[in-house]
């Protein structure tokens, strides 16, 4: 077995203080999707979105990595054939949890883009001051999430790792959002052997050859070392 493709959720980075999307506390629930993570609702109320965003940055800068994360950046610098850690979250803890080359296919909080000049910029303060683009100084900076409706990241290069995976594993996610949802069928149809790593049963849960249920801070670590 030579390449392995991982894709990361919400529930790899719960044990770390950050609330999951839907759980019963979850971020969606004092927050319809449509207010804080569509196009639209930015367009609507900017204000909300920026202050949305800008609690999660402050959130995810006063958490810690946890095993799970660090397992994966073990992992990471250690295997010896092609590994692509795909993550749907927009957490910088995969990062300081040692793996080097994350994809972060829906963004990071930690990054601001410039809508006037369209530059990317690390960004560890607020937005909804409205800040000058250090670019081009206009004040047109939105958090560089992708939002429902928005193209994700990278998509050829997550679908050319999946296709060529020879195991495909899934972590902390309840498969409810695609394209993310669907890699495990691809993969499947790639020839693939597949593992789920989740608290519990997902909506994809089905499309894997098998599933392991509990903490990621527990499988996690189990099942890279
Ligand atoms: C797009 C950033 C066009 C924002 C997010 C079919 C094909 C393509 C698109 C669609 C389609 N059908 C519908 C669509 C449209 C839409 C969609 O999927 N809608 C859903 C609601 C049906 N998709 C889109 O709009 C996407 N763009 O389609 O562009 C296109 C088409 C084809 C190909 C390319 C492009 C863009 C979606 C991105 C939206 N942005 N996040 C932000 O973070 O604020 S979505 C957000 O929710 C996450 O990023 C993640 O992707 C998603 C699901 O969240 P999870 O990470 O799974 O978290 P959740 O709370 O749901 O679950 C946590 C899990 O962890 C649970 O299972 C729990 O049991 C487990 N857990 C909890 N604790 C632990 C644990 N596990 C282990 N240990 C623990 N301790």
């Amino acid at each position: 077995m030579k390449n392995i493709v991982i894709l990361t959720g919400a529930g790899i980075s719960a044990e770390s203080g950050l609330k999951t999307f839907r759980a019963e506390d979850g971020l969606w629930e004092n927050h319809p999707v449509e207010q804080v993570a569509t196009p639209e609702g930015f367009a609507r109320d900017p204000d909300l979105v920026q202050r949305f965003y800008d609690e999660r940055r402050a959130n995810v800068m006063g958490a810690q990595p946890n095993a799970a994360h660090k397992a994966l950046g073990r992992l990471e610098s250690e295997w010896d054939g092609e590994l692509l850690l795909v993550t749907q979250n927009i957490d910088d803890l995969h990062e300081r949890g040692g793996a080097q080359n994350t994809l972060h296919m829906h963004g990071e909080v930690l990054s601001a883009w410039c809508r006037a000049c369209d530059t990317r910029h690390r960004w560890d303060g607020t937005l909804c001051d409205g800040p000058a683009c250090p670019s081009c100084g206009a004040a047109a900076m939105r958090p560089d999430i992708v939002w429902f409706g928005e193209m994700p990241y990278q998509m050829d290069r997550i679908f050319d790792a999946v296709a060529r995976a020879d195991l495909f594993v899934s972590i902390g996610t309840s498969g409810a959002v695609y394209p993310a949802a669907g890699f495990v069928q691809e993969a499947s149809r790639a020839g693939a052997r597949t593992l789920e790593l989740n608290l519990e049963g997902s909506a994809g849960s089905h499309f894997f050859d098998k599933t392991r249920l509990g903490p990621a801070s527990e499988l996690v670590p189990r099942w890279v070392d």
